[in-house]
């Protein structure tokens, strides 16, 4: 008798999260991504999440990236504050823990790169993602300013070393309720699960439609 093996789809789509930081118990960044389905669009979802700190999330994220050959990266962060969804442009070349991150490392105003230019901005057309998420009632809009901690260091690594081969999409999202900022903006985790997943689908197209 055969043995029968079930595959799943060939072509993957990493997306990657981190975890909790700054005193917080939680990151709703790690929970959508453990929520996730398997398949967004065709795709494997292939999950990583990544540490709050500046050396090692870049390092293996970009390791994960050789790994694994994704037809695109899709990465994940808490924005606190912020109302929206935020699918980010750009990335800076600057590294500034305004806290230490969970490693203890509060770089001044560090390069991410030696020799890399001081922004890179994504291929991708970061407003099919605005325009998806508008359409489903989702609160979402552009940022051009993925601030210079551990989220802007990991997407500006990302961009580097994808140097365009791949759509890679850096989302800042909000606090969710639970995490007890009731002072801050916050949306519910259920719609900012939505949201991502539709910004998935909507890469996946992108990939699928070149
Ligand atoms: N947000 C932080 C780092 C990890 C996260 O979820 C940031 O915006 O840099």
């Amino acid at each position: 008798m055969t043995e029968k093996t079930l595959s799943g789809p060939s072509e993957l789509i990493l997306v990657t999260a981190f975890e909790p930081f700054g005193g917080d118990s939680m990151n709703p960044s790690e929970r959508v991504l453990a929520r996730l389905p398997d398949i967004i669009g065709g795709f494997g979802i292939a999950r990583r999440l990544l540490p709050v700190e500046f050396v090692r999330a870049v390092k293996l994220a970009t390791e994960e990236y050789d790994r694994l050959s994704p037809a695109a990266v899709v990465m994940i962060g808490q924005a606190g504050g912020r109302e929206s969804i935020t699918p980010e442009t750009t990335g800076k070349n600057v590294m500034f823990g305004r806290i230490p991150d969970n490693a203890g490392f509060a770089p001044d105003h560090i390069p991410v790169s030696q020799s890399g230019p001081d922004t890179l901005v994504t291929s991708f057309p970061i407003g099919k993602i605005v325009d998806a998420l508008s359409g489903l009632g989702i609160p979402c809009r552009r940022s051009d300013d993925a601030g210079e901690y551990v989220c802007n260091a990991v997407y500006y690594g990302m961009l580097e070393h994808a140097g365009g081969r791949v759509p890679a999409v850096f989302i800042h999202i909000p606090y969710i309720p639970e995490q007890g900022h009731a002072d801050r903006p916050s949306l519910p985790e259920d719609i900012i699960l939505c949201g991502i997943e539709a910004a998935i689908a909507t890469v996946a197209g992108e990939v699928k439609g070149q």
